[in-house]
């Protein structure tokens, strides 16, 4: 089998929160691994190295958002190297915090309209990173990127989103921690979420697989932005912010084996891993083995299902 070439990129991003650490991110999936893991799939690996944030001003912190500047320069880096890291394969965005994701997805967006195909994006966090920089009450940005990418206002000094994702074309799953104002927000979309309890009571695989259709019956190509925090803390203990009761290793499994299978991945984020908070690498090592699984890892092959 011929395989896409995998474009590892390191996005050190440490500014979408106060609290230090994500920048050891795309070292720890290295020394866990990731390069290998692809390449024993038959990938071909390039490795870009970590990348910097556009010269900037220096944040000064005195209004309510933590460090716009720095985080506005890394959207401008991440949505050009995301533009032109799809035209040459699969690029695996290794974070960093999830404010990464503002110019990973913007990119992606760019790159899917010259391609003129829709974006998916599978959004899997315990958030729903709905806020804009104006609804944020934390005022850390890493709580914005999906309110960006739709195109909402309130970002004022951000570049401008070129190409929106369309609220139909994003799927949530494993929300657990919704503030009042983007859940007011998201109920005014037609975005798709599902929190833990439908989860529980519809299992992954359901929801999954009905996300997936529609993007192959699109043509659409699939953005994937897993945050370590989908995983329930006890699995996946390398996170600031813990929120209890999250996805089990079975499911996030089973969803990257579901996406592989579809052959729809286009792009990937891994965000919000801080290594300063890990034990023994076990965070990294499941954020690297959940990436091999959607990237083609099987244990056992599964027959490939007939269309009927
Ligand atoms: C909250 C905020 C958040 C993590 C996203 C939380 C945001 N909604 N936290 N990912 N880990 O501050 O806006
Ligand atoms: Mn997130
Ligand atoms: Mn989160
Ligand atoms: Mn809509």
């Amino acid at each position: 089998m011929t395989r896409k070439t995998v474009i590892l990129i390191g996005a050190p991003v440490d500014s979408g929160k106060r609290r230090p650490g994500c920048l050891m991110g795309p070292d720890a999936y290295r020394t866990a691994g990731l390069p290998g893991a692809l390449r024993d799939l038959g990938y071909k690996v390039e490795d870009m190295g970590n990348l910097t944030p556009a010269s900037h001003q220096p944040d000064t912190n005195d209004g309510k958002l933590f460090a716009p500047n720095e985080t506005i320069a890394w959207t401008h880096r991440l949505t050009r190297t995301a533009e032109m890291a799809m035209q040459r394969g699969l690029p695996i965005f290794m974070g960093g915090d999830h404010s990464l994701s503002l110019g990973t997805v913007a990119g992606v967006a760019n790159h899917a309209a010259s391609v003129g195909r829709p974006l998916f994006v599978l959004w899997l966090d315990a958030h729903s990173d709905f806020h804009t920089a104006e609804t944020t009450d934390s005022g850390n940005l890493h709580g914005t990127p999906l309110g960006y990418v739709t195109g909402r206002e309130g970002f004022g000094g951000f570049p401008k989103v070129q190409n929106r994702v369309p609220h139909a074309n994003i799927c949530i799953m494993g929300l657990r921690s919704v503030d009042p104002a983007e859940r007011a927000a998201l109920e005014e979309t037609d975005i798709r979420y599902h929190d833990m309890r439908e989860i529980d009571e519809n299992g992954v695989g359901r929801l999954v697989s009905a996300f997936l259709k529609d993007v192959e019956a699109a043509n659409g190509l699939l953005h994937v932005s897993l945050d370590v925090d989908f995983l329930d803390p006890m699995a996946a203990p390398a996170v600031v912010t813990t929120v209890p009761g999250g996805a089990t290793i079975r499911e996030g499994h089973l969803i990257m084996e579901m996406v592989s299978d579809s052959g729809l991945m286009t792009s990937l984020d891994l965000v919000e891993l801080n290594p300063f908070l890990d034990e023994r690498g076990r965070t990294a090592q499941v954020m690297v083995d959940l990436a091999a699984s959607g990237l083609g890892r099987r244990v056992f092959d599964r027959p490939t299902r007939a269309a009927n």
